[in-house]
């Protein structure tokens, strides 16, 4: 229940960014559904131009709400991302794709302005890489890919029963302590048959907003 309160106060403080008249992006998973059911009650559902989604999931419950969803190939660069996380270290470097959004939720990101995360406390760590680092890959390639990693100190898992929005598999990697995020980051989007590895490092969250169950807490 206090998990659940934190992740409405963080979305609440995250309505404050939301510019009437513009493109929102909208991220994926449990914080950002309340976020988007907040757009609701706020009136700010009506105020904005649209928004541009990171899932399937994400486009039907915007779309409840009476929220267009636009194509970003035909939005422009958007105002602001807003997001979730699994984890994020005080860089505001952050692992995303327990969901299985990763690449979608990357694109937007990069798409947009301002990069606002939404998190409960739970999400804060030193080190990122207690969360098992998610990796999306070609099908045909995922046992290559898997070699690769273990090559450089992981121990991926292939996501059971898990098809992404983009029709690729995902491979968890467990056992990471990851010091140096942006260069890890780079040493996985290089192994051929890698869509888009979990990491935001080279462009991570712009403000982080952490809620608990008495506020929320702006970092940048
Ligand atoms: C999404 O937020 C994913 O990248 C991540 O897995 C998810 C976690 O959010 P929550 O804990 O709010 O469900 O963007």
């Amino acid at each position: 229940m206090s998990q659940d309160l934190a992740k409405r106060k963080a979305a609440e403080a995250a309505l404050a960014y939301v510019q009437a008249g513009r493109v929102l992006g909208v991220g994926t998973g449990s914080t950002v559904n309340i976020f988007i059911d907040l757009l609701a009650e706020s009136g700010l559902a009506g105020k904005i131009k649209g928004a541009v989604s990171s899932s399937n999931a994400s486009s039907e419950r915007l779309q409840k709400i009476g929220v267009p969803v636009l194509d970003l190939n035909s939005t422009g660069e958007l105002s602001i991302y807003v997001d979730g996380a699994d984890e994020s270290n005080p860089k505001l470097q952050l692992i995303k794709g327990g969901g299985a959004a990763l690449t979608r939720e990357k694109i937007v990101a990069a798409a947009s302005e301002q990069f606002i995360c939404i998190v409960d406390r739970s999400k804060q760590v030193e080190v990122l890489g207690r969360f098992p680092l998610p990796v999306e890959v070609i099908p045909m390639a995922q046992a290559y890919v898997a070699r690769r990693i273990e090559a450089l100190g992981g121990q991926p898992k292939l996501r059971q029963n898990v098809i992404t929005d983009n029709g690729n598999q995902i491979l968890d990697v467990h056992g990471l302590a990851i010091h140096d995020a942006v260069a890890l980051e780079t040493e996985i989007n290089l192994i051929t048959g890698v869509v888009c590895v979990g990491l935001f490092a080279r462009r991570g969250a712009d403000v982080l907003i952490v809620g608990t169950p008495e506020g929320a807490q702006i970092i940048k």
